[in-house]
């Protein structure tokens, strides 16, 4: 069934013409198709001067789909907002209209889908589902191409990069793509951002790193200007990712420095494993870490110890063994980090002394 744009135009501009404010409803943990059609419907509702907000109560899980949010700045909202506002709601990508909390209260106005329809009492006052494509994103990017001059140049881009980066995900990178997903997407993909896809969809990592960040960005606390993760323990084998967790926490959250730490662990032996990385070319990691352990070291930007624990693998209660070690290295590192403060103070205050010694001195 090829995708009737034209159908599709008229009762979405007729609806958002005739409502002044809709909520977008996105169901589950948001990917990248539901949030790109989402995103896309609140700015073309937009252009009828229909005010929308997009409400998604699970927060994104994967990495690379909360990269995209933040790299598009898609505002979402967690908490249900007073339903009194709206007069309708809508919906994408799923298989039925239904939104329990909302559906009894407000009036479905818009359904977009394209899996097999399931069984539902409710009538969306415009209902559009299409199995032969793999995602919402290549309908709307239909809709998109259609009215792309009537959407700002910053608009445009951002939700062309999100229509390509939604298609590109429901279709494992076009792999699985039909003839109508592969031609909306060659022409969409010409609106957008190119850096920002590739960053989405070259991320290197393996699915075990990418569990591996999820943990890292559910156990970060911050402390100051740092953000600390303690993972668990991890397989020998997967040693690299920490590395790799740090890296991707350092560019992706507002930090100077990260550290990611977890007990490396196989048959024989057991280590606390630490990664350093910074962006504050001030730090003097391999101090740091030299005042924590003589068991490791750093240069400019990147550090790490390991320290040997193997003493502690015929603990039973590995649960335990990890709190005792978690609570210890976030007292050492965030002991390691004022200190470090302090002396660069310290020595900021002896330079001041001696410039003014020089200057009463006279020399
Ligand atoms: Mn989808």
């Amino acid at each position: 069934m090829s995708i009737d744009i034209n159908k599709i135009s008229e009762n979405l501009i007729a609806i958002f013409k005739s409502n002044d404010s809709v909520l977008i409803a996105i169901k589950g943990s948001p990917d990248p198709d539901v949030l790109a059609s989402s995103l896309f419907l609140k700015e073309f509702a937009a252009l009828y001067d229909c005010d929308c907000k997009i409400y998604s109560p699970v927060r994104a899980s994967l990495p690379q789909n909360q990269m995209m949010i933040s790299r598009l700045s898609i505002k979402l909202d967690e908490k249900l907002p007073d339903l009194s506002h709206y007069s309708g709601y809508a919906i994408c990508d799923f298989q039925t209209p239904d939104y329990e909390g909302i559906s009894e209260n407000l009036t479905c106005l818009i359904h977009i889908d394209h899996h097999a329809p399931a069984e539902s009492a409710i009538t969306p006052s415009f209902q559009y589902i299409n199995q032969d494509v793999n995602a919402v994103s290549t309908i709307l990017s239909g809709l998109f191409l259609l009215h792309y001059e009537k959407f700002e140049e910053k608009i445009a881009e951002v939700l062309g990069t999100a229509l390509s980066y939604g298609i590109l995900s429901d279709t494992d990178n076009l792999v699985i793509a039909t003839k109508e997903d592969k031609n909306m997407y060659e022409n969409i993909s010409k609106f957008c951002n190119k850096k920002i896809i590739n960053q989405l969809t070259e991320m290197p990592y393996s699915e075990e790193t990418l569990t591996m960040i999820s943990k890292a960005l559910i156990a970060s606390i911050y402390y100051k200007d740092w953000l600390l993760a303690g993972i668990g323990y991890v397989p020998a084998k997967m040693r690299d990712s920490l590395a790799i967790t740090a890296d991707f926490l350092l560019e992706k959250e507002e930090v100077t420095t990260v550290v990611v730490f977890a007990i490396v662990e196989n048959e024989t032996s057991m280590n606390i494993d630490a990664s350093f990385r910074t962006i504050d070319t001030n730090l003097d990691l391999n101090r740091l870490i030299k005042r924590i352990t003589p068991n490791g070291g750093g240069r400019k930007y990147k550090g790490a110890y390991q320290l040997d624990v193997s003493y502690f693998r015929l603990s039973e209660d590995k649960q335990r063994l990890w709190e005792t070690v978690k609570e210890a290295t976030m007292e050492n590192i965030k002991r390691g980090r004022d200190r470090i403060r302090l002396d660069e103070m310290k020595n900021f205050f002896d330079d001041l002394k001696h410039h003014f010694s020089d200057f009463f001195t006279d020399k």
